[in-house]
């Protein structure tokens, strides 16, 4: 008896390993294969590059929603989100430093993400900016907006606490950051929210 059970014991592991093994040969031939595409393509994306999507929830009784996709290429950090469900006109858009989304009204991602511990600002300002002030950007009449950003001063999850952006939160306001107001631009409601998590 027992050693009948320990001969199916040692299939099942032989089982498993082999289906380690073939797991791994996928994933190695799926990265050749997207290199290759990407070489007649203008596409950024390859398979050895780090890429979160997720979405925005809404916020604060608001309708504001959508899709973030950050992707880590190069040294190079591109954010994109698509949000809809807002007011015609300009909203700000930030880092805050928790990836905590339970709060009705956002807050539960704490201020600015700030690791530089330096004051709010427009991004790139000699006066100082945070690493979560991305900025602003426009909805239009149909409450539809975009905004791309670019930076190699972020990464993500390479465990560097000034630039790793894991762990923290994307929050859209109802309003504009003023890039003056401290501490975070005077941007009014948190309207949408996402957390970061790997
Ligand atoms: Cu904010
Ligand atoms: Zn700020």
């Amino acid at each position: 008896m027992k050693k009948v059970s320990i001969a199916i014991m040692s299939l099942a592991v032989l089982g498993l390993v082999s289906c380690k093994d073939e797991v791994k040969e996928k994933e190695v031939t799926e990265e050749v294969v997207v290199e290759e595409v990407t070489k007649n393509t203008t596409e950024k994306v390859v398979a050895k590059d780090k890429k979160l999507s997720f979405e925005l929830y809404p916020k604060s009784d608001s309708e504001a929603k959508g899709k973030v996709v950050i992707i880590e290429h190069e040294g190079k950090v591109y954010f994109t989100a698509e949000i809809e469900g807002l007011s015609e006109g300009t909203h700000a858009i930030h880092l805050h430093e928790k990836a905590d989304c339970s709060s009705d009204d956002g807050k539960s991602t704490g201020g600015h993400w700030n690791p530089t511990f330096t004051s709010h600002g427009k991004w790139g300002s000699e006066d100082g900016y945070h690493l979560g002030d991305i900025g602003n950007f426009e909805a239009n009449a149909r409450g539809n907006g975009v905004i791309d950003f670019t930076t190699d001063q972020w990464c993500i999850g390479c465990g560097d606490e000034k630039k790793d952006i894991v762990g923290k939160a994307v929050i859209v306001h109802q309003g504009v950051d003023d890039f003056v107001s401290q501490p975070s631009g005077a941007a009014g409601a948190r309207i949408s929210c996402a957390a970061i998590i790997q």
